[in-house]
């Protein structure tokens, strides 16, 4: 394979000797079997950090560098990544710390992991032997912990434990497919953006876990309180957009029509034909729970669509117990539970609660039972 080592440069005239030297003397001979190359990726760094890259590419001839005007991490990566994969015509790019905040020791693990075939490997401050500075304050090394937590939580992705940090492998088939994604992301934010793509277009990522150094050259270009809003709004907005435009939307306005459904039968049949209402308003469930079924089936579900008609009717008989389950148990319980603890006079209310939680109750069921992801 051929592999770009991609190091970000914004003033690290302090280190940047020091870290190519480490890579080509000390890394790169354990490596075998692969192509090594690095290219710099500097914002036209004011202190000449560009200038030592250029004067050490007479040394070594697998280096290079990538300059351009300064936007942000995100952007710079983006810029010479797509130099490294398109030019160059690497197999993979590893982005890294150029202040030796990460280990460059572990780079053979990423690309074992490379090899093992996985799509992406990130580098983990956070689980498998990771860990962050000893002598980071508390509020530093609490921020670093619940950041992640924070993500890994809204996403839903537990098995992914360090979104922010930005030690990474990245295979030439994801960064084709994410890169025109990435519009926009031009901050530190980018390294969580890029992870969310990837797993949510089913890209496989391994962990390597390395510990976090302190940084003891040059400074830090990192605004913290501008990054925490970033993050925060960056993954609720992301999650919600998710969750509206996704399945979870799609169940939504298969519910509201089911609804519809329900209502309109109930009408008829109770003012046209003069049935009894209850009666009219279980015909109208049943009907409305089966137009669920098959909506649900054909589109929201619909990558788990069942096809075969013994399946069908297998599935279709759960899904009418749920639902039965949840109007009777957990709509109506609710309702129950809240005129014993407070009062008939809050009613209204207790539906409300009750069919919120039901939503919650059924998509679960959805996704876990009914329609579960085929591995
Ligand atoms: N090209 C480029 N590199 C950047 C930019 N901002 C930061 N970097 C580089 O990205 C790497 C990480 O940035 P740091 O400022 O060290 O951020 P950090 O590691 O979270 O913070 P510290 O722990 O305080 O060092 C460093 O190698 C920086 O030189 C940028 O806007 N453009
Ligand atoms: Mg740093």
């Amino acid at each position: 394979m051929k592999i770009v080592i991609v190091p970000a440069t914004y003033n690290e005239k302090d280190n940047i000797e020091k870290f190519i030297t480490v890579l080509e003397k000390e890394v790169f001979p354990k490596i075998k079997n692969h192509n090594m190359h690095i290219l710099v990726a500097d914002d036209n760094s004011p202190d000449g950090t560009g200038e030592i890259v250029k004067s050490l590419m007479k040394k070594y001839k697998n280096l290079g560098i990538n300059q351009g005007e300064k936007k942000g991490l995100g952007a710079a990566y983006i810029r010479t990544m797509g130099e490294a994969i398109g030019k160059m015509n690497a197999d993979a790019v590893i982005s890294v710390d150029a202040d030796f905040q990460h280990d460059l020791h572990k780079i053979p693990d990423f690309i074992k992991k490379l090899d093992e075939g996985y799509d992406m490997v990130i580098g983990t401050r956070y689980s498998g032997g990771g860990s962050i500075p000893e002598n980071w304050p508390l509020q530093r090394k609490l921020f670093s912990i619940v950041a992640n937590l924070f993500v890994r939580t809204v996403f839903t992705k537990f098995s992914i434990h360090d979104w922010t940090g930005g030690y990474r492998a990245i295979s030439r088939k994801v960064f084709i497919k994410e890169r025109p994604e990435m519009t926009g992301f031009n901050g530190y934010i980018f390294q969580i953006a890029f992870l969310n793509k990837a797993v949510r277009d089913g890209f496989t990522v391994a962990e390597v876990p390395f510990h976090f150094s302190d940084r003891t050259l040059g400074s830090s270009k990192i605004a913290p309180l501008n990054y925490i809003i970033d993050v925060v709004t960056f993954v609720l907005t992301t999650r919600f957009k998710e969750l509206i435009f996704g399945k979870f939307g799609k169940f939504l306005v298969v519910g509201g029509f089911g609804f519809v459904v329900n209502a309109v039968i109930l009408k008829i049949l109770a003012e046209k034909y003069h049935f009894d209402p209850t009666i009219a308003n279980l015909v109208g469930a049943a009907i409305a729970i089966f137009s669920n079924f098959n909506f649900n089936n054909h589109w929201t579900f619909k990558s788990e669509k069942v096809t075969s008609i013994s399946q069908y009717f297998v599935k279709l008989f759960h899904f009418y117990l749920t639902s039965v389950f949840g109007v009777i148990v957990i709509q109506t319980g609710t309702i129950l539970l809240g005129d014993i603890l407070f009062g008939k006079k809050g009613y209204f209310l207790y539906f409300i609660i009750g069919t919120g939680i039901l939503l919650v109750w059924n998509f679960f069921i959805y996704n876990r039972f009914i329609w579960k992801k085929k591995k």
